[in-house]
């Protein structure tokens, strides 16, 4: 069990030397008034400052702009609104954290710095304060670990029923949507399938030749997502949100998108030589939009025998 407070008298062979030759080093206690004075406008005052600081950035949370997004992209899905406010959250609490850590730091060379040779007040083995030091970050992380974990599952969810299925293949280098609920029986595929081309990589280039992706505001949509060669990853950019696509692994995630979009997706797995050339049109659309483009996508592919 370690001493809580300073020994009366040097251990031995460790005297106490005092490099101030005007002062005696016992007149130290009662020559401190000042610098007490001073740490408890600092107490007083650094969490006062740090709360101030917190409060400013959860208000300006409310708001929703690339500052407070903090480098998001916009969110377009429930799912990535949730993602975002996770993220909002985390850099609040990292910015508490640092508030305290700058004001002490801050506060400790102003308050405390060297004034004479005098040796300060010796406070180690404050056993209060490491236990502090100690639990105190394993609340915070319990705390990020907490939301990440609900917050992952809301985002992970598959609720059955979803209202559209949309099956993601992805190949070296493009991508096939396919709308298994939607029939094309004089097709191929026997469902509404897009297919596109690779992107030709030039500036302005084939941009509306890639696949399409098209999907309705306030539906549950699920991806089911597959590969027929290497590991590619899925990525509509505001979904705030990537999901692998591997070959002989099925993978799968559910979103219902809120706002109308129209962009680009990509693949964000570095898969061959044309990586940066798997790209996708992506379209979120009214409800009844999609279901008008649905429609009409079966006719023609119905009437095309599925050929695009
Ligand atoms: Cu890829």
């Amino acid at each position: 069990m370690p001493a809580l407070v300073e020994p009366e008298s040097p251990p031995p062979g460790r005297p106490y030397v005092s490099l101030n030759r005007s002062a005696p080093s016992s007149a130290g206690a009662s020559g401190s008034g000042p610098l007490r004075a001073r740490a408890r406008r600092a107490r007083r005052w650094v969490p006062r400052a740090a709360i101030a600081a917190g409060v400013l950035l959860a208000t300006a949370g409310c708001q929703s702009n690339a500052f407070t997004r903090m480098g998001m992209p916009a969110p377009v899905t429930k799912q990535a609104k949730v993602v975002v406010t996770l993220w909002q959250g985390s850099w609040i609490a990292a910015w508490c954290v640092g508030i305290v850590v700058w004001g002490a730091i801050i506060a400790a060379v102003i308050f405390f710095r060297k004034r004479s040779d005098r040796v300060p007040e010796q406070v180690r083995y404050n056993l209060p304060i490491e236990i502090l030091y100690t639990v105190v970050p394993f609340i915070m992380v319990g705390v990020l670990f907490f939301f990440t974990a609900r917050d992952e599952n809301y985002v992970d969810a598959l609720p059955p029923h979803p209202d559209v299925v949309v099956t993601v293949t992805g190949f070296q280098w493009g991508w096939e949507f396919q709308y298994p609920q939607y029939k094309v029986p004089k097709s191929e595929y026997g469902q509404v399938t897009e297919l596109g081309q690779t992107w030709n990589g030039e500036v302005p280039g084939n941009e509306n030749q890639l696949p399409l992706l098209e999907i309705p505001i306030g539906q549950t949509v699920r991806f089911n997502l597959v590969s027929t060669d290497v590991i590619h990853a899925f990525w509509v950019v505001p979904f705030d949100f990537k999901r692998d696509v591997i070959p002989d692994h099925p993978n799968h995630f559910e979103v219902t998108p809120t706002t109308a979009y129209t962009g680009i997706g990509r693949c964000t797995e570095l898969c061959g030589l044309y990586h940066s050339r798997m790209l996708f049109r992506v379209k979120i659309v009214s409800a009844a939009q999609f279901k008008a483009w649905i429609a009409a996508q079966q006719a023609q592919q119905n009437s095309s025998g599925g050929v695009q």
